[in-house]
């Protein structure tokens, strides 16, 4: 994992190491990368996964720690080496040391190395003689367990510098096993958190699941409800409109009844009706 304040030479570090443009790396006020990112590749036989960070920010987020905790959380994670990440001629690096042994203990130390990028700056210096010259930078070095290295990012086609580093990461590994967390208790806690998680994401996907089936019954149950309120509407209105018609028919039935009554009076009273007008 690659680590260093913004700029330092990460992501042209990481591109060095698996031969190709895998992260973006350019001079920039800000932080280039914003999240881990991993990339894979085969040194001298051997499987090797660049973790490249966005380093360390100044009171801002330190996602680096996320992917450290990312790496330790996943299944079978290989052990983790920190490349601190070092131009030549800085001299603002005071507190990276500090930094590192406050986030993930004095255990960190030790699978760490130095990376020093800008080489080809030396302008013909050996890094020794270099280092011989700068205090700050040897008490880094002195700091970590794993001395340091050097690399000239600009001259990627240099795979000595790649082989040697690697080579040094796998005498730290097969000596010491990587860091892997902390402590045996440390180590328990992640344990322990990895299978709260786990357990975790399946009552959320039984939850997600019956909830899904839980709103589909909800759904059917409205679209039924729906369905028989429509029909009530429909009956409603058709025993309404029979109502209307029986009502119509009775009346004009009365009103028959009625014209055949005053018919009838006429044909039978009509005798009657004759003699009172002829008198
Ligand atoms: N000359 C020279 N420039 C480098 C070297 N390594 C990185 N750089 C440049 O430094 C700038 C920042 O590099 P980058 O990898 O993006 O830094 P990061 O923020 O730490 O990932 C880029 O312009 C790189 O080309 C190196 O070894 N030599
Ligand atoms: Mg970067």
């Amino acid at each position: 994992m690659l680590l260093g304040r913004p700029g330092a030479g990460k992501s042209a570090s990481g591109n060095t190491i698996l031969g190709r443009e895998a992260f973006k790396a350019e001079c920039s006020a800000g932080p280039v990368t914003k999240y881990c990112e991993t990339g894979n590749t085969v040194v001298g036989g051997k499987k090797v996964t660049v973790i490249d960070t966005p380093g360390f920010m100044n009171g801002g987020l330190d996602s680096w720690k996320e992917g450290v905790d990312t790496h330790l959380h996943s299944p079978d994670h290989s052990p983790l080496v920190f490349l601190l990440v070092i131009p030549v001629g800085t001299f603002t690096e005071n507190n990276v040391v500090k930094h590192i042994r406050e986030t993930l203990g004095e255990e960190a130390l030790k699978f760490t190395t130095v990376l020093f990028t800008r080489g080809d700056q030396l302008d013909g210096k050996s890094i020794e003689i270099f280092l011989n010259d700068n205090a700050h930078l040897k008490d880094i070095v002195g700091s970590v367990g794993w001395g340091y290295h050097a690399f000239s990012n600009k001259l990627p086609a240099n795979h000595s510098q790649v082989n040697t580093l690697i080579q040094k990461i796998g005498n730290l590994l097969w000596k010491n096993a990587g860091y892997t967390c902390v402590n045996e208790i440390e180590r328990e806690k992640i344990t322990k958190e990895c299978k709260m998680f786990k357990v975790h994401q399946k009552k959320k996907t039984k939850e997600r699941e019956m909830f899904k089936v839980e709103k589909l019954s909800e759904d059917e149950k409205r679209l039924r409800d729906e369905e028989k309120r429509k029909e009530n509407i429909a009956v409603a209105d058709i025993q309404a409109r029979c109502r209307e018609k029986r009502k119509m028919f009775y009346w004009v039935g009365v009103f028959i009844i009625i014209i055949i009554i005053i018919c009838l009076a006429l044909f039978y009273c009509k005798e009657v009706l004759w003699t009172l007008l002829e008198k």
